[in-house]
């Protein structure tokens, strides 16, 4: 029996016993659910770290370094991801957050490739167990027998009992190592690391017998909970220990060898940290294996071969069915291509927690309304009162595990994405995560930087969050397409008890049991609305001069913080703007934020069956709509634009041509017939302007502002604003106007620009990037960027409409 059939017969079980089965049957889905995701490799910013989604418990972490000379460990040496030349790529080939994956590091500087396969067995009552199998091959070209250091580190936050159970020999451990544990989220547990497969570098020196390499370490330490995170540093204050101890010895002419100078002293016991440490010569293989007492027997390392592969033929199969890639994706090469990118977009969820820095002063500059307000605001925020909330706990996936390792508000949405098509539950989780961390004003932090290790990776200016900065809300995006799933779910037959367990394992239940699924929208739905209230609310326009029909005279937006150059909370931080800033000023895209939030609310309103609610929120929607039309169109560029106040405090509009200016297109604001859509199109499909062989650009190459100063939202391609835009080419291809032919043509030809630039720059460097350059398509920017620019898994998966006839034609 598989696992998922084991779950749902207790389920079952459960459900019939009792006279309320169906909501016992719910809570019983709920609380799977919620086991399976429980343990996962969620410290994305280390290459391997495994923690529970739990603030207090076990959490471990990968290091290693090839150690053939003494100096080489100061640049070798690996823990957090980082940028650089050192690697050909890293990441997950496969992953799954119910069942596990593999990761290969191509660790060129250490000319090794290290794999990471890691495995959960769910079960228990306390999150199940899980393993993970650590490989090394020298790379090809490299000698054979390099050699290679690696130390596992394995720690306990806040409360609870972890000790070294075995007992070493004089000189270490020649077998396994089994640690013995006990905490109130983990209950009793053990922790094996295995001996494993592989030689061990040769010692022919007199110290041989004192310094052997083929033991496995155990240094076992009681550190402060500030310093517990710090792994990195722990090690090197023991390797310099160890170094000491033998320099005071030995000359420079008799030297051992590094591999016998780097060995950390063997000092097994109890503490919150142990490092182990083992060395290998050339291949190796070993396991790290953790137990959970009420999960049943202890896991066997051939447990660990069997999960392994068993992972990864799930993987397999259930790729090929939720990303069937279209022409002309359908080579095999695509799939591995489309395998490494969605992999790491869901590896990359992280589970996070601490305090987060915000100023709450609510100073009077912060209000901008005075002319000058970007200076008041700076002012303000040079003597703020900025202090640590929390602690704040969040699930999320994150843009960039080396350089972006945390959650981003309007990148989440863009992420969840393709997670939702894989995994909608979990998505849903990461939604409800992110609502959770919004206040009782409605507000949600853009950047969330939780805890000291993720504060030591920003620098001070940045790390501050204010209460009246947005940022698009791409959450609803997420909504709208679980409603539409919902939908069609339930058009195919209502979900029971029998239809459950049909599946494999537990990715859909929201969408399988309907109950669920509607008490997930009933619960998010004030949450929703609470947001939706914050904007209408802190991020209002004024519209001075502007006395047209008063039904429409609220909906008009102005983002908040933004300075002469950058408008940060926009999402497009140097995109240019009405110069100078005035508190007077429309900002077309927020606009059409909102009028995605309420056509979403129109939507969840009506399935919910709240009458009065569908009632405002059309009525909302149709003054958001004429207002876009009537403040941001203009009939002579022929595009939306920002609006402001001309010398005479006249409404006047400001137009770069960008993506500025087709967002209400994006966002799905348009209407087939729409005379203004031909125009949207002939902007976004003219190569002077948007168009080019790699995607549609930030910004018109006949801007004035085209790739100029930072150039970061000022000519390159990126992947999220692409996406909108293949996906709302797709749907008026496919509606019957008298654009959809203009449209089919523009989608099949940037559907193909896109995915064939993200893929050559793949292949070239083995990494996908934050943004592509819209000359020659090379990736740009921040490196192993795996956030939405993973988004080309769906666009490869979407239809492919060459030789197809439109609707019209047919
Ligand atoms: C600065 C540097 C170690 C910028 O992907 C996240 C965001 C997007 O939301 C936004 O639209 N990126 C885009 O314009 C990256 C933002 C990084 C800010 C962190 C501190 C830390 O250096």
């Amino acid at each position: 029996m598989g696992r998922l059939a084991q779950w749902v017969s207790v389920a079952l079980a459960i459900g019939t016993a009792a006279a309320d089965g169906e909501s016992i049957l719910t809570a019983e889905i709920g609380r799977q659910n919620n086991q399976s995701l429980f343990w996962g490799p969620y410290k994305p910013n280390v290459y391997f770290g495994v923690r529970p989604r739990t603030p207090e418990g076990l959490w471990t972490g990968l290091m290693w370094s090839k150690v053939d000379d003494y100096g080489e460990v100061q640049q070798g040496f690996r823990y957090t991801c980082e940028q650089g030349e050192h690697a050909h790529g890293y990441g997950w080939d496969e992953f799954d957050a119910r069942h596990g994956g593999i990761q290969t590091i191509h660790d060129k500087g250490n000319s090794i490739d290290i794999t990471t396969s890691f495995v959960k067995v769910t079960g228990g009552e306390h999150g199940g167990s899980w393993a993970a199998r650590i490989k090394g091959v020298p790379r090809d070209g490299a000698p054979k027998d390099i050699n290679t250091m690696l130390y596992y580190y394995i720690a306990q936050d806040g409360d609870g009992e972890l000790a070294v159970e075995t007992a070493p020999t004089e000189f270490g451990y020649p077998g396994d190592v089994a640690l013995k544990g006990n905490s109130k989220s983990l209950g009793d547990y053990t922790l094996v690391v295995t001996e494993g497969k592989g030689k061990h570098p040769t010692t022919d020196h007199d110290l041989a017998k004192r310094r052997k390499t083929d033991t496995t370490l155990v240094h076992s330490l009681q550190l402060p909970e500030s310093e517990l995170w710090q792994t990195k540093a722990a090690v090197f204050k023991l390797l310099q220990a160890a170094a000491m101890e033998i320099q005071h010895d030995y000359e420079e002419d008799n030297a051992p060898f590094p591999w016998q100078v780097y060995r950390i002293a063997n000092n097994p016991g109890a503490g919150n940290a142990h490092v182990v440490q083992k060395n290998f010569q050339g291949e190796f293989e070993f396991d790290v294996i953790f137990s959970s007492a009420s999960g049943g027997k202890q896991l066997t390392s051939s447990d660990v071969t069997r999960e392994i592969k068993q992972t990864s033929e799930l993987f397999g199969q259930r790729f090929s069915k939720i990303f069937d890639f279209k022409a002309p994706f359908e080579g095999s090469k695509y799939l591995k291509f489309g395998k490494s990118m969605f992999a790491n977009l869901l590896g990359g969820v992280g589970y996070f927690h601490g305090e987060q820095i915000i100023d709450r002063s609510y100073a009077e500059e912060y209000e901008e309304d005075d002319e000058r307000f970007w200076e008041g605001a700076a002012e303000a925020r040079a003597r703020q009162k900025a202090a640590l909330e929390g602690p704040y706990e969040l699930f999320t996936s994150v843009p960039s595990r080396p350089f972006f390792p945390r959650g981003f508000l309007w990148d989440e949405g863009f992420h969840l994405m393709p997670i939702s098509d894989w995994d909608m539950d979990l998505a849903l989780d990461v939604v409800k995560s992110w609502y959770n961390t919004m206040d009782d004003d409605g507000w949600i932090p853009r950047e969330q930087i939780l805890g000291h290790e993720a504060r030591s990776k920003v620098p001070a200016e940045f790390q501050i969050q204010y209460p009246h900065y947005a940022n698009p809300p791409t959450l609803f995006l997420v909504i709208e397409d679980f409603m539409e799933q919902l939908r069609k779910a339930n058009g195919s037959g209502k979900a029971t008890k029998e239809t459950l367990g049909q599946e494999d394992d537990l990715h859909d239940a929201h969408l399988k049991n309907t109950e669920l699924g509607e008490s997930y929208l009933r619960n998010i739905y004030p949450l929703l609305q609470r947001q939706y209230q914050w904007f209408r609310r802190t991020q209002r326009g004024d519209i001075k001069t502007y006395d047209r029909e008063a039904f429409s005279s609220r909906e008009a937006y102005r983002w908040r913080g933004r300075t002469e150059t950058h408008c940060l909370t926009s999402g497009l931080d140097d995109y240019p703007r009405p110069s100078p800033p005035s508190p007077g000023e429309l900002h077309v895209d927020l606009l059409a934020w909102v009028g995605l939030m309420t056509k979403s609310l129109v939507n969840i309103a009506d399935a919910l069956g709240i009458a009065e609610d569908v009632a405002d929120m059309e009525k909302n929607l149709e003054a958001i709509e004429h207002n876009l039309n009537d403040l941001h169109w203009s009939e002579k560029e022929g595009c939306f634009c920002d609006a402001s106040l001309d010398d005479f405090e006249e409404h006047t509009l400001v137009c770069h041509k960008g993506y500025i200016s087709i967002m209400p297109f994006l966002v799905g604001l348009m209407k087939p017939k729409d005379p203004k859509l031909g125009r949207i199109l002939d902007l976004l499909g003219d190569e002077e302007h948007l168009f080019s062989p790699y995607g549609i650009r930030s910004l018109s190459k006949q801007s004035e502002f085209y790739g100029t100063e930072e150039n970061y939202w000022r000519s390159p391609i990126w992947m999220p604003m692409n996406y909108l835009a293949v996906k709302q080419l797709h749907y008026f291809a496919t509606q019957s106007g008298p654009h959809s032919q203009k449209a089919r043509d523009l989608y099949i030809r940037l559907r193909k620009n896109l995915v064939n630039t993200v893929y050559n720059s793949w292949k070239e460097t083995g990494f996908a990037w934050e943004q592509y350059n819209p000359e020659t398509g090379a990736g740009q920017r921040t490196q192993h960027f795996t956030g939405w620019t993973s988004l080309v898994v769906k666009i490869m998966a979407m239809e492919d409409l060459e030789g197809k006839k439109s609707r019209d034609e047919l």
